[in-house]
């Protein structure tokens, strides 16, 4: 049966919070974790990823859980370990004893962040690409997936492990104009990834239907994901030029010796 009850890690962040405005529309009920408080949502969870008591207590009775929650830039490595892997590890076992059966995870471009970016005329970017993590971070997102890989065949938990590109509500950048993933269609795929039959282990990459797309969304695709929106509306009103450092990779900025960190 298709998931109804939708537990939401990460419920504060930024992609979250465009979740909670979009995901109900699609008949979910979701109960919302996150180690900030929820803003005009009492009933939220306000823990850690690594409190495993309040975890255990979120996830059970939940059909199905978006993980969202940890780190979403560069941080010290400790950092990462703690919410990242520690808490993704926490995540999953929570969801092997509670005896939920699917999770759909937040990876990251930035697992395959040196990653060139495809010249004209190449082939997009294949899903089964090798990791090649830019930072601490996306090395963080090729543990999420492998760890999920894991779970999947010793306890039998599917998850869709999505590399997002760059998800706001519109792209402010050149480089997004590859990467961006509009908030509508972030539900989509998410939905998409609720909801398909026997997904096993994916990956797919999350990106909408952009003219400038880098990789191949045909893992995504296969889930029943239709990208309806395209950056390259968006294109005549930005800078014409992106710091020349890191360009030609992937994973942007995130490749470069001083990589986004949390401010
Ligand atoms: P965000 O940083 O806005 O939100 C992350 C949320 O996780 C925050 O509300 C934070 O309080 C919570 N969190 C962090 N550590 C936690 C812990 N130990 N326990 C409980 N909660 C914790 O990030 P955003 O942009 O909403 O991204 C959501 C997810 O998607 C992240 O996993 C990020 O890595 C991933 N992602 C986001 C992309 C984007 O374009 N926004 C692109 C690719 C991946
Ligand atoms: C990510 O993984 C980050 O969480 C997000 O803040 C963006 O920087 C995004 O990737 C991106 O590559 O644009």
């Amino acid at each position: 049966a298709a998931p109804r009850t939708v537990l939401l890690t990460g419920a504060a962040g930024g992609i979250g919070t465009l979740m909670r405005a979009l995901l109900p529309r699609y008949g979910y009920t979701l109960r919302l974790f996150d180690a900030r408080p929820v803003d005009g949502e009492p009933g939220a969870v306000t823990a850690d990823l690594t409190d495993r008591r309040a975890l255990r207590a979120a996830v059970r009775g939940s059909d199905a859980i978006v993980h969202l929650a940890g780190i979403s830039l560069e941080a010290p490595f400790e950092e990462i370990l703690h919410a990242n892997i520690e808490g993704t590890y926490c995540l999953y076992e929570a969801a092997r004893e509670a005896g939920v059966r699917r999770v759909v995870l937040a990876s990251s471009n930035h697992a395959v962040g040196f990653t060139p970016v495809p010249a004209p005329g190449e082939p997009p970017v294949p899903v089964d690409t090798p990791h090649r993590p830019d930072t601490f971070y996306g090395l963080s997102k090729c543990f999420g997936e492998d760890l999920a890989s894991l779970y999947r065949d010793r306890h039998g938990i599917e998850s869709v492990c999505l590399r997002i590109g760059s998800c706001r509500p519109e792209p402010t950048s050149v480089r997004m104009l590859s990467t961006w993933l509009s908030p509508a269609d972030c539900a989509r795929l998410l939905h998409a990834a609720l909801t398909a039959d026997g997904v096993g282990h994916t990956v797919a990459y999350g990106s909408s239907a952009n003219t400038r797309l880098w990789w191949d969304l045909g893992t995504a695709r296969a889930l029943g994901y239709t990208p309806l929106d395209d950056s390259e509306t968006y294109a005549a009103g930005l800078p014409a030029e992106e710091p020349a450092d890191g360009r030609s990779l992937i994973g942007g900025e995130f490749c470069t010796p001083t990589p986004p960190t949390r401010r």
